[in-house]
């Protein structure tokens, strides 16, 4: 009996030792100390023996299960080390590596420009106005003194969505509606920036673009109100070594009118072909308000008078970046917005 639990003993240990991971050592607790384990089955035995024998046998099972319950927890411990240890360094982590910058982005060349274009005047003390991107032919022909049979009304140029409702073709709109809502006698100071649509469409032309247009309106406003104002937001944009000129020119809504050049900001005024060899480039057209169009929209052209002006922000957005195709605004290709 003796000689038999020695060598039960001594075949648990050797499994132990060799025992390389928890599951196995689990399989050897429930061989040897479980309820149907080989020991358990020789403490089941006793009743067997003769009564003297009893104690003495009992005493070697209980010293031999103490012992394995000791090796196996130790051997646990072991095993879960190594296992711990095995983890930590394939789950190493290099702290020192550079992090993942996130891409923030950028603002469009043109959400620039025209931030540029609408704190210079504000820093003029304009305010800056807003209103609807369809328009009814009133407000976008009638009250600006643009006769029904006028070119600029042809169904080829501008977006109908009814013979009297359409795509507002600039946003002298917004400029109509404000002096409509104006208090009588209080001065207006006002841009309006914004979307405008025509049936266009090639290098230099979108059927959706960005205009600014400006409005004064007050007692006493003059030519050389609207000269300064637009010579001074020339300066701010292109800097303050570029020349500029007034030329005359005609728009229904303005008497006088008035184009406005800035010396070729590609050749410096020498002639190239961005400025087709002329030296300068036409970008704003202006003039003084007509009285018809103040009178329309309840003005006294007796006692105020005032100056206007229009622009594309594509196209100052061009000469500023030096852009030569009005497309790549709308392509989205982050090749090109990245630069900005
Ligand atoms: C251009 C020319 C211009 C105006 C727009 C305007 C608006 C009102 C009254 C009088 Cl409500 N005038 N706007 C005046 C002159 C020129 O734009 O070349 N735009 C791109």
């Amino acid at each position: 009996m003796e000689e038999q639990l020695e060598s039960l003993k001594k075949a648990a240990l050797q499994e132990l030792k060799e025992a390389d991971t928890l599951g196995v050592l689990n399989e050897l607790r429930v061989k040897y100390l479980g309820k149907k384990g080989s020991l358990t089955g020789v403490l089941k035995g006793l009743g067997n023996l003769q009564p003297e024998e009893r104690p003495r046998i009992g005493q070697i099972v209980n010293a031999i299960r103490t012992q394995l319950e000791m090796e196996i927890a130790n051997k646990s411990d072991e095993l879960k080390q190594a296992e711990l240890d095995k983890r930590l360094a394939s789950e190493r982590i290099d702290v020192t590596l550079p992090g993942r910058t996130s891409n923030i982005g950028s603002r469009h060349p043109l959400t620039l420009t025209l931030d540029r274009i609408k704190d210079t005047f504000m820093r003029m003390g304009f305010d800056i106005a807003d209103g609807p991107e369809v328009e009814t032919d009133y407000y976008s022909f009638e009250a600006l003194n643009l006769p029904k049979d006028h070119p600029a009304r042809d169904m080829q140029d501008s977006f109908y969505i009814t013979s009297d409702i359409l795509l507002r073709p600039h946003t002298s709109p917004v400029q109509v509606r404000t002096m409509q809502a104006a208090d009588p006698g209080q001065p207006i100071r006002i841009i309006a920036p914004g979307k405008v649509y025509r049936r266009d469409y090639d290098a230099t032309h979108s059927p959706m673009f960005h205009q600014v247009e400006g409005l004064v309106v007050d007692r006493g406003i003059r030519f050389s109100d609207l000269k300064g104002t637009l010579e001074l937001f020339i300066y701010e944009i292109f800097g303050n070594d570029v020349r500029v000129r007034f030329r005359p020119s005609f728009f229904p809504f303005t008497e006088p009118s008035a184009e406005v050049d800035v010396s070729c900001v590609m050749c410096g005024g020498k002639g190239c072909r961005v400025c087709s060899g002329t030296g300068w480039l036409e970008i704003l057209g202006s003039g003084m308000v007509h009285p018809r169009v103040l009178e329309m929209s309840r003005f006294d052209s007796d006692k105020v008078s005032g100056f206007a002006f229009g622009m594309g922000v594509e196209r100052i957005a061009m000469l500023v970046y030096g852009i030569d195709d009005l497309r790549l605004f709308y392509d989205n290709d982050l090749r090109f917005l990245r630069q900005f």
